[in-house]
């Protein structure tokens, strides 16, 4: 039998098989040997063990498009990276970091601004600004309200999703909308600290029609980047692209050098300095990682 994973939990993987149902299946044997760790995502080869309580064996795993390690899923197409406007606020760094991740990755990535109703126009379109130039399809949404929703389920159709960002921000709420049967647990975000309580703690994967799918998984709290030499960071940043070649050193990291065509565009307001100053404290905190 052939299915998909579309839920793991401790050493249990959920598979659905088209037309069958989900079974529930242990990874065995010759295939453990291969030590490779099965992910929502995965396309497998299973036996059935017992066809009454859907229960088998994953054998294999068909080959994989892609694994992301953050979150850990396979055969992705896109990401949407799902923020809060507010309650609780960006954390822009937070978010650089993982447009830089998926980049490394190789995935075209969405980002999505939630909770418009609890914010402000001038704050959304502050937000706006600031992404403009990063390369990606930017969309502000409302599940609460509904707003901007459609646009979202256009965007899914016939590719695979994987939805992340921090807790709290409504990935699953959206999950929800977009597929009620996912009946996913939300929760609150905490009075006191303005932060998500971890509600999901499993990715999922869910089937929308046809070839779309989509994955919910468990916000995040921080990102790591650390596989990238300090020099090339520059080359995650599109919004520096159009000005590579014009400064006056060859290989400027566009920091301290003189004669810099990226900082005369950050100073002509060309390029946003919010995005431009966490370039700066990503780019240092790469260069003290390689120290020791
Ligand atoms: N005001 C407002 N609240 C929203 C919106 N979308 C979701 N929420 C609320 O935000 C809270 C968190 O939503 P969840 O969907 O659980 O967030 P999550 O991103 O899945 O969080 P984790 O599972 O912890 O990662 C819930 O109380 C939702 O009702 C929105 O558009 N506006
Ligand atoms: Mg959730
Ligand atoms: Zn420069």
């Amino acid at each position: 039998m052939q299915g998909k994973i579309v839920k793991g939990i401790a050493g249990f993987y959920y598979i659905h098989a088209d037309g069958h149902g989900v079974y529930e299946c242990k990874a065995k044997g010759a295939f453990r040997n291969q030590k490779v760790k099965p992910l929502v995502g995965d396309m497998v080869e299973f036996d059935i063990i017992d066809e009454t309580t859907k229960k088998g064996n994953i054998v294999k795993i068909l080959p994989r498009l892609n694994a992301l390690i953050r979150p850990a899923v396979a055969n992705v197409d896109q990401a949407m990276i799902v923020f809060a406007v507010a309650q609780p606020l960006p954390n822009l760094n937070m978010l650089d970091r993982f447009l830089i991740m998926m980049q490394m990755q190789q995935v075209e990535t969405i980002i999505c601004f939630n909770k418009t109703d609890v914010s402000n126009e001038a704050e959304v379109e502050k937000l706006g600004k600031i992404y403009a130039g990063s390369g990606c399809r930017i969309l502000f949404t409302s599940v609460e309200m509904g707003e901007g929703l459609e646009e979202v389920r256009e965007l899914l159709l016939e590719k695979t999703t994987v939805m992340a960002g921090p807790s709290g921000v409504g990935k699953s709420s959206m999950m929800n909308y977009l597929k009620p049967e996912a009946d996913m647990a939300t929760g609150d975000i905490s009075r006191k600290i303005q932060r998500g309580r971890h509600t999901t703690r499993h990715s999922e994967l869910f089937h929308l029609q046809g070839q779309t799918y989509v994955m919910d998984t468990p916000g995040f709290t921080s990102l790591y980047i650390n596989e990238i030499d300090a020099p090339d960071l520059k080359n995650y940043f599109t919004e520096f692209d159009q000005y590579e070649g014009l400064c006056r050193f060859n290989g400027c990291v566009h920091i301290n050098e003189p004669d810099c065509a990226v900082k005369n565009a950050l100073e002509e307001g060309k390029i946003s300095k919010n995005r431009y100053d966490n370039y700066v404290v990503l780019y240092d905190e790469l260069k003290a990682q390689r120290k020791y």
